[in-house]
C-alpha cells in the first residue's frame, strides 16, 4: 500500500461519533487533485468542492491568476488575498453530505503559495504580515477545521509533465524550480511538520502512479479516506 499516515495520529475511521468530516485535499500544481476529487464524486456520501480557480480568473472581469503569474511582485497580494476569500467560502459552505472533500485549503494557501511568494522575495514583508493577519484570525474564529489531509505527492518533474499536457494558459511559464520549491513545502509542512504542523491526521498518496494504478489505491484506501463511510 503507498499511503501512510504520517503525523502519527489515527485516522477518525469508524469512530462515526462525529456525523460529518472535512478531507482537504492537498497536492502539488499538477498532482492530480482534480481527477482524485472526481473520482469520489460519485459517492452518496460524499460532497466534492473543487477549488475556485474559476472565480480567480473572473474577478467582475479581472484574471488575478493571470496578474499573478505576469507579474507576481505587484499582484501576489491581491490574488492571494482573494485565494484567502474563496477558500473560507469553501471551507464555511454548509455540509449537506457526511464527508466534504475541498481541493486545497486555507492552509496551503498560507503555508505553500504565500510563504513561497514571500521567501523568494516575490511578496514584500508587510504583503506577507497582513496575509498573515487575516489568517490567524480567520483558523480560531471561523469554522474552517479539517479531518484529514490527503496528500497527493508526486515529484516536480511528474507535476511539470501534466502542467504542460493540460496547456492551462496562465501556468505556460512555470518553471520547475517553482515547483521543486512548492514540492518541499507541502513536505515540510505535511510531512516533516516542521515550521508549521498540520491540523489533521495526513495520509500521503504516491501520485506519480498512472491514474488507472492509483484507482486502485484509491479503493484500498477508501475507508481511510472516506472516514469510514463508503
Ligand atoms: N495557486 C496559487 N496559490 C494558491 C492556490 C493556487 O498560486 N494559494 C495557483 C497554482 C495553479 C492554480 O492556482 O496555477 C491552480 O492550482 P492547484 O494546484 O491548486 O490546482 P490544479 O488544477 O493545478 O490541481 P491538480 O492539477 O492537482 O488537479
Amino acid at each position: 500500500c503507498s499511503a501512510e499516515c504520517y503525523n502519527g495520529a489515527t485516522i477518525p475511521i469508524p469512530q462515526l461519533a462525529k456525523k460529518t468530516f472535512t478531507v482537504a485535499v492537498e497536492g502539488n500544481i499538477g498532482s492530480g487533485k482534480s481527477s482524485f476529487l472526481h473520482y469520489f464524486d460519485t459517492s452518496n456520501s460524499v460532497e466534492v468542492v473543487p477549488e475556485p480557480v474559476e472565480l480567480w480568473k473572473s474577478v467582475r472581469g479581472h484574471n488575478t491568476l493571470e496578474l499573478m503569474y505576469k507579474d507576481s511582485e505587484r499582484w501576489s497580494l491581491t490574488f492571494q488575498s482573494y485565494v484567502q476569500l474563496t477558500m473560507l467560502q469553501v471551507h464555511t459552505q454548509k455540509q449537506t453530505c457526511p464527508v466534504k472533500m475541498i481541493e486545497r485549503s486555507l492552509y496551503s494557501a498560507r503555508y505553500c503559495f504565500v510563504e513561497n511568494l514571500f521567501r523568494s522575495g516575490l511578496m514584500p514583508s508587510v504583503d506577507h504580515a497582513v496575509l498573515t493577519e487575516w489568517f490567524d484570525w480567520i483558523v480560531p474564529n471561523t469554522k474552517v477545521g479539517v479531518d484529514l489531509f490527503v496528500y497527493l505527492r508526486a515529484t516536480p518533474e511528474t507535476c511539470l509533465e501534466r502542467i504542460r499536457s493540460r496547456q492551462r494558459k496562465e501556468e505556460a511559464g512555470v518553471p520547475l524550480e517553482y515547483l521543486e520549491t512548492l514540492h518541499q513545502l507541502h513536505d515540510d509542512w505535511l510531512i516533516h511538520q516542521s515550521q508549521f504542523k498540520p491540523c489533521a491526521p495526513v495520509l500521503v498518496v504516491d501520485a506519480d502512479k498512472e491514474f488507472c494504478e492509483l484507482k486502485k489505491d484509491f479503493e484500498r484506501q477508501r475507508t481511510d479516506i472516506l472516514c469510514g463511510y463508503v
